[in-house]
């Protein structure tokens, strides 16, 4: 029985995994046994692999090449979710970014991205960036944000200094994918941590894109490599900002109001048990609307996201 090692795919192309087992990575394929078992290995995937003649430094030099035989996946270790567009499995954090000018906040895109990561089981981050445009702005969002619950930012990635400590400690040791709108600084973020990468998120997927499969790749980078020099990961894939919020058991127009956090302390204060948080007398949540307690535009975004699910009911 070969030697075996712990490790995470930070990519996967052209059948090959690129492993990495601090201090080393690896390029390993993945055994026809393993994907009989009807498992895929992606990005994120905890694996246990036996590794191979083909070994790099955490910056990509390669080492030299010792007498062994390929490296190769054993076993995919369990997933805590698993994201199918893009590939990625074990995410930990949604980092959405909304710029407050250019391109301007969309609060229901942000509201969607929180209830997708909360049903995702992911904790969402949020950064209002371009916070130099109009500070007042991005305070005023920062804070509406923290209220309802949220670890909110106001951030400028664009200016010369490291990302807020307390960011990157929401970060630290953790795997974060970026999401949001064009232009609203993913790339700048990026850049920012990984000065010597040059990065793009979302574009420097395609690079590694090979023959005809068109599947968008993830990359993950590991922020050992950042300017944070700390565990963790950041997730390179354009798919996060196009996720969809799709009805389930869990998440539907009945259940959606708890998937808003600052909701919570007003649900079954309704006159009525069934309340559906709409034009109903004796409504808590509306109430709460009313007094300032819960912001307009979050209410706005739940009544939103309550259709757009309802339009998914099966009939
Ligand atoms: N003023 C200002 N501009 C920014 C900031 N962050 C990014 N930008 C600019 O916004 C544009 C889009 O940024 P980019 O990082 O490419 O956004 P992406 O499409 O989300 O990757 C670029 O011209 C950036 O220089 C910021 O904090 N302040
Ligand atoms: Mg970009
Ligand atoms: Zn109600």
């Amino acid at each position: 029985m070969p030697d075996t090692l712990n490790g995470i795919i930070l990519s996967c192309s052209g059948g090959r995994y690129e492993v990495f087992a601090p201090p080393y990575r690896y390029s390993c394929y993945a055994k026809g046994a393993l994907r009989h078992l009807g498992a895929k290995p992606i990005a994120g995937d905890r694996v246990l692999f036996v590794p191979g003649k083909d070994r790099f430094e955490d910056d990509g030099t390669p080492l030299p090449p010792s007498e062994t035989d390929d490296g190769y996946l054993l076993q995919i270790l369990p997933r805590t979710n698993v994201f199918s567009r893009p590939p990625c499995a074990n995410l930990d954090r949604l980092l959405i970014v909304v710029s407050v000018l250019d391109p301007a906040p969309d609060t229901v895109y942000l509201d969607r991205l929180t209830v997708l990561a909360a049903q995702a089981r992911i904790e969402p981050l949020i950064c209002f960036n371009k916070a130099d445009l109009d500070p007042i702005t991005a305070n005023d969002l920062k804070e509406r944000y923290r209220l309802a619950g949220y670890d909110a930012f106001a951030v400028s990635f664009a200016a010369d200094h490291a990302p807020d400590s307390a960011l990157a400690a929401a970060l630290s040791g953790k795997t974060t994918a970026l999401a949001g709108f064009s232009g609203v600084g993913k790339t700048s973020f990026f850049n920012r941590l990984f000065p010597h990468e040059r990065g793009e998120v979302g574009e420097l997927s395609k690079k590694i894109q090979r023959g005809k499969n068109t599947t968008r790749q993830t990359v993950l980078h590991s922020l050992s490599r950042s300017i944070l020099h700390t565990d963790g990961y950041l997730a390179d894939a354009a798919g996060f900002s196009q996720l969809k919020l799709y009805r389930d058991d869990r998440l539907n127009e009945d259940t959606l109001c708890e998937f808003f956090p600052e909701f919570s302390e007003f649900l079954g204060a309704c006159r009525y048990t069934k309340c559906r948080h709409g034009a109903e007398d004796g409504c808590a949540i509306t109430k709460a609307v009313s007094e300032g307690k819960i912001a307009q535009s979050r209410y706005d975004s739940y009544l939103a996201l309550k259709q757009e699910l309802s339009l998914q009911k099966p009939y």
